[in-house]
């Protein structure tokens, strides 16, 4: 659970932040929706839904090409959602922030663009944790340029070896790719020390903030990351877009991986030369009211604050901690000492599946399965896993619901 911060974080009124959401304001299967399920994906305030529908009805035009006023102002909205974002993850310059369709295609970039300037032998250093977007990139890349990809173990709590990634680090590596925390364990990684480490032996980090940034702060130049992922839906923002820092020293050797409109300064069937940045990375249309609904989703989060997020989180995940411990037959999958808003759990030997499926008969909306991080189930020797996600609208009430439902699964199923 989250390290107490100096300043106490300031309270926040959740049944306020509740009305803001309209879906959560529903009966599914007759009951009243316990929504849990928000690793996945989070629920959107209705500013997000409306600055979409905003630009749609008012501004809808295709960007950086017009000089009608429509074009203008949709280019204007665009570019100013990147400076939101640049400003979010405190990045030097606009340029070094691209927009991608999420987490996943920002990782397949960096493997597909990143990996040319790469070499046979060359390694890549992940771990154990890592969702499969994570992982499958790297083995494409081994296979396309014959780099070795190494693994750092985690430990019966879900918690990263350190000393063992440490010993995985050698001139040898050129890329660590790592998550800030984990989809199916909650586990926090201490990312600025991996980075650190990373980095004496010349190594170049990318950290997948996808779960981390609602509620942790990614300071790319504190943590001098060299890459940051991460995907607008799990910040409350609209599906299908995402963002790919890069630091300008690498995003410039780097050759773009798609070619297309707005990605060139002029082209002949000779030649063509690239786009400066971001647009060398950004080939064809973009998900233009994708990347607004991003920039009214940072602005929602930054007006309630990370750190009054990530405080109330902590209280409902330890209070969910405590309750489902007191379920017989339950064990919580994930145990790290530093860890959020996940609770993973088996029940006796009733499957996951089964237990999801009694739980949305009463109205409780979780995930089961392997949460696309197979190496994780079979670490823990499981084939899944019901895994509860919290989101700032959730409450203790909310547990309460799902403990419930839980012993209600017991009853049917045990
Ligand atoms: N990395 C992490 C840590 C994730 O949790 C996810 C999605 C991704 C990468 C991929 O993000 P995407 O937006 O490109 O799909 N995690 C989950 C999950 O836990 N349940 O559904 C998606």
């Amino acid at each position: 659970m989250s390290a107490t911060t100096a300043t106490p974080a300031k309270r926040l009124d959740v049944d306020a932040i509740r009305a803001e959401f309209p879906i959560l304001h529903q009966q599914v299967h007759g009951k009243p929706l316990v929504y849990l399920d928000n690793a996945a994906t989070k629920q959107k305030p209705r500013s997000v839904i409306e600055s979409q529908s905003h630009y749609y009805e008012r501004d809808n035009a295709n960007i950086h090409r017009g000089v009608h006023l429509l074009s203008c102002r949709a280019t204007d909205a665009y570019e100013a959602a990147r400076a939101r974002v640049r400003k979010f993850l405190n990045a030097a310059e606009d340029a070094e922030i691209l927009f991608t369709r999420g987490t996943t295609e920002g990782i397949n970039r960096v493997a597909r663009s990143y990996g040319e300037l790469l070499s046979a032998g060359d390694e890549i250093l992940i771990s154990h944790m890592e969702h499969h977007s994570n992982i499958v990139p790297w083995q494409m890349l081994a296979k396309r340029k014959g780099t070795v990809l190494k693994v750092a173990p985690i430990d019966d709590a879900g918690q990263l070896d350190v000393a063992a990634f440490e010993r995985l680090l050698s001139p040898k590596t050129k890329l660590v790719s790592i998550v800030h925390q984990s989809n199916s364990l909650g586990t926090i990684n201490p990312i600025a020390e991996l980075i650190a480490k990373a980095h004496a032996v010349g190594a170049v980090v990318l950290v997948d903030a996808a779960q981390s940034c609602s509620h942790l702060k990614v300071d790319v130049r504190a943590l001098d990351a060299d890459f940051v992922v991460l995907s607008s839906h799990k910040i409350y923002g609209p599906t299908g877009v995402g963002v790919l820092y890069g630091k300008r020293a690498l995003l410039d050797r780097m050759p773009p991986d798609e070619g297309g409109g707005d990605m060139i300064l002029s082209v002949t069937f000779e030649k063509t030369i690239y786009n400066k940045l971001p647009h060398k990375f950004e080939a064809g249309t973009p998900n233009i009211a994708g990347v607004i609904g991003l920039g009214a989703a940072i602005d929602w989060v930054e007006s309630k604050g990370l750190d009054a997020i990530a405080a109330h989180e902590d209280d409902v995940l330890r209070y969910g901690t405590q309750k489902l411990t007191e379920i017989p037959g339950l064990r919580i999958i994930g145990t790290a000492a530093h860890k959020a808003s996940v609770l993973s759990f088996t029940l006796g030997d009733i499957h996951p599946h089964d237990v999801g499926t009694v739980l949305d008969m009463e109205g409780v909306a979780i995930r089961t399965g392997h949460h696309c991080t197979q190496p994780v189930m079979d670490r823990f020797g499981v084939p899944a896993t019901a895994r509860a996600s919290l989101a700032v609208y959730n409450t203790r009430a909310d547990v309460d619901a799902l403990c419930v439902a839980l012993h209600k699964a017991i009853e049917v199923l045990g």
